[in-house]
């Protein structure tokens, strides 16, 4: 533990997380080669103008998803336990912020999660902007549970060009976090991958890269270290909860 930790004994934690740390649990990642970018286009499935120009083809993409997630072949692994562990385990305050739309964390026992990319499992009326759980398919013959109106249902994601969610708050925590930790994510997609450099601008937590291989941002982090999260993650966490960083 440093000095900074070391004048500030519970200091909280934030870690951002990624499609890598699901992988393990049989989700697909995006960029790598046989990530879920290898098969469909963005610009087909994931902006705003593709669910405006053929909704069905977008409600397609994310019901075949939603139905794997939703059947429970998918489970949380061990480095989704080993964040449930920390938030149990450490004196001070942990924040999963992450970009994952699937719930395994909160499966594995995370209480404070942000999905600041939207969750699979909800949904939200673009008319009257319910959200609404939803483990079934969508269409746009779908009416809204809130307003009854058909047509307006579209998966609560964050699409390119949309505002990520819980902007505010997650700068705030990561201006007063003690350890910022980044986990299975390529650091290819903005603004979750600039997080790093405003944790070291505002000037004191340490800061560790844990995935497959070196980010986009690698070289901005105090530490590195690089294996499948299963093993990687628990390994961290235990010495975090005994020894601090
Ligand atoms: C393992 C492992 C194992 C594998 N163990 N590790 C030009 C320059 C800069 C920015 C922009 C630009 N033009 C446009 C932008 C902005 C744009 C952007 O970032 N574009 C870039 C692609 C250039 N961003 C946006 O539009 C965002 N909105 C926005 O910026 O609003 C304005 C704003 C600005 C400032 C503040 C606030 C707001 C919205 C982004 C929305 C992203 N949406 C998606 C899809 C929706 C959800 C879904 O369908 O699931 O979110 S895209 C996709 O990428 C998904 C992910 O959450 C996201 C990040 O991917 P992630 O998690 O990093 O996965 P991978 O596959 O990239 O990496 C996996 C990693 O795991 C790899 O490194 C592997 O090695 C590793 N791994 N197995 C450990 N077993």
């Amino acid at each position: 533990m440093n000095e900074k930790t070391r004048e500030k004994p519970n200091p909280g934690i934030v870690v951002l997380t990624g499609a890598g740390i699901s992988r393990e649990s049989g989700l697909d990642t995006f960029r790598d080669a046989d990530g879920i970018w290898s098969r469909v286009r963005i610009e087909d499935v994931a902006t705003p103008e593709a669910f405006a120009r053929d909704p069905e083809r977008v409600h397609e993409f994310y019901n075949a998803r939603r139905a794997g997630l939703a059947a429970g072949e998918i489970v949380p692994n061990a480095a989704h336990a080993a964040l449930g562990r920390l938030e149990a385990e450490w004196p001070g305050g942990v924040l999963v912020v992450t970009q994952n739309i699937d719930d395994l964390h909160e499966r594995a026992g995370s209480r404070n999660v942000l999905h600041m990319h939207g969750e699979l499992l909800k949904v939200r009326c673009g008319f009257c902007d319910a959200q609404a759980a939803c483990t079934g398919d969508l269409g746009v013959d779908v009416a809204c549970p809130e307003c009854a109106v058909a047509g307006g249902l579209r998966p609560h994601v964050v699409w390119f060009g949309e505002m990520p969610l819980e902007m505010e708050r997650i700068y705030q925590v990561l201006e007063g976090c003690g350890l910022f930790l980044s986990i299975g994510t390529s650091g290819n997609v903005w603004p979750a991958a600039g997080f790093v450099a405003h944790v070291k601008q505002a000037g004191g937590a340490h800061t560790a890269e844990l995935n497959l291989e070196p980010s986009e941002g690698a070289v901005l982090f105090d530490e590195t270290l690089y294996g499948r999260a299963t093993i990687i993650v628990p390994a961290y966490i235990e010495k975090i909860l005994t020894a601090g960083w």
